[in-house]
């Protein structure tokens, strides 16, 4: 199936960055353009220059040492804003200027007080300055969604005028839904003269948890650009989430004809990078990138999955860079391993037992060289071992995420909750935490240390 190439625009350093705790220095969101850059995202919106010193010198930075995607400054549809804007980004290898005005008539009556034709002209003027600065100009018609359709593609048709090379379509309340949205993108495609020059993109907003479903049904409608944002931060209800749109393009192949530059291996490393930048955690059930994502808690989810994955994982940890935290256990392994993976699996052993679990677990070794858990769970109920309460650490995560525990301190001094998956999160410690106690104590040969995680 040919596949159509999406741009992906993230704006975590612009619309994200809005919402309530998650502001950043010019230091921290220079680290993050970089993980961007390297998760393959096409435009990065590194933030709104003229709102600040700060904003602008982070613009800048990020404009002058990240030269692969395209970088995006806000602008509003008024000439400081615009000179601003293009200051802060002439030196990008690909700069942008994003210009937005509000269309809906409540916020030109309560908010500009602009009559619509007012609107209509600040639109094009803003576009055209812009244009005369840079030939990569984007307009937005703020609250597009409660906007009347014709008035907004006059709009649209003025921009598409003046030079605008993207029209992003903002769903800047959450207030859409994807009947609604598709139909809205269409209207504009078949009513506005001169679309065919530009891209449309969509902009939604959560609101009403349909900022992902909205992105995807305005590119079904022929949007060729979406908006979105790491871990779904963002004003209020925050932004469609980046990770769950790509991934729904990338699990859903044979339904979605979608593609994006996007290194999906990549998802994981840059939510934790996030969230370790803002002290702002992600919810745990969070799609794709919470801590519970891949989690099976249920005891017949866990038999589905240890005897195949397929039964309840739609996508592997590994395909969005969680890794692979399970033990091997092969005949190198050591009784701490097979201990630790048998209070993984709910059994908890006296050295004794273990050692008599031990000595069977490495004639089986010997035969099949790597002993998966439901090789483990036959052998221990042959051994009719008692099995034991799952340990208190474990009872919330699942076998596959059980081996690591990392816990980060955050800039309150706040801890986040136990992380189940180990490496990502610990770009900046020595090495992960592994909650080794429990068995520490009676297990300090050198050769049961011998395993893998
Ligand atoms: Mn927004």
């Amino acid at each position: 199936m040919q596949r159509t190439r999406i741009t992906v625009f993230d704006t975590t350093l612009r619309d994200g960055e809005q919402s309530p705790g998650c502001s950043m220095n010019v230091q921290e969101k220079l680290r993050l353009a970089h993980q961007l850059d390297r998760l393959g995202v096409d435009v990065i919106e590194a933030g709104f220059p003229i709102a600040s010193e700060g904003d602008f010198a982070a613009v800048q930075a990020i404009a002058a040492t990240v030269s692969r995607p395209t970088i995006a400054g806000l602008a509003r549809a008024c000439p400081l804003d615009i000179e601003r804007a293009w200051q802060a980004l002439k030196h990008a290898a690909r700069p942008r200027i994003h210009v937005f005005l509000a269309t809906s008539d409540i916020h030109l009556k309560h908010k500009l007080r602009i009559p619509r034709q007012q609107c209509l002209e600040q639109a094009a003027e803003g576009v055209s300055l812009a244009k005369s600065f840079c030939e990569d100009v984007e307009f937005s018609p703020e609250d597009a969604t409660r906007t009347d359709p014709d008035f907004l593609c006059q709009v649209l048709e003025a921009v598409v005028a003046a030079g605008a090379t993207t029209l992003n379509i903002p769903d800047t309340v959450g207030y859409t839904t994807p009947w609604e949205f598709g139909e809205l993108i269409r209207t504009i495609r078949k009513k506005v003269k001169g679309i065919e020059k530009a891209t449309i993109s969509a902009h939604c907003h959560d609101d009403l948890g349909l900022a992902a479903a909205n992105s995807l049904a305005a590119i079904a409608a022929g949007a060729r650009q979406v908006e979105c944002t790491i871990n779904g931060i963002g004003e209020r209800a925050g932004n469609a989430s980046l990770e769950e749109i790509v991934m729904a393009m990338r699990v859903r192949q044979d339904h979605l004809a979608y593609d994006t530059n996007v290194l999906s291996e990549q998802l994981y490393p840059t939510s934790q990078l996030l969230s370790e930048i803002t002290g702002v955690a992600v919810q745990p059930n969070k799609a794709i990138i919470g801590r519970n994502a891949f989690a099976h808690e249920a005891g017949i989810h866990q038999d589905g999955m240890l005897k195949n994955p397929l039964t309840y994982e739609i996508m592997t940890p590994q395909s969005v860079g969680v890794p692979d935290s399970k033990l091997v256990l092969g005949k190198h392994s050591g009784r701490h391993a097979l201990g630790i993976r048998c209070e993984q699996l709910g059994f908890h052993f006296e050295r004794q037992d273990l050692d008599r679990v031990y000595r069977r677990f490495v004639l089986l070794a010997d035969k099949i060289k790597r002993v998966e858990d439901h090789h483990l769970l036959e052998l221990l109920s042959e051994t009719q071992a008692p099995p034991s309460k799952p340990q208190p650490a474990y009872t919330d995560t699942a076998p596959l995420a059980r081996a690591a525990t990392v816990n980060t301190a955050l800039r309150d001094g706040s801890q986040h909750p136990g992380t189940p998956f180990p490496g990502a999160i610990s770009r900046n410690l020595k090495s992960p935490v592994l909650p080794l106690n429990s068995m520490a104590e009676h297990h300090s040969d050198p050769e049961d240390y011998l395993w893998g995680v």
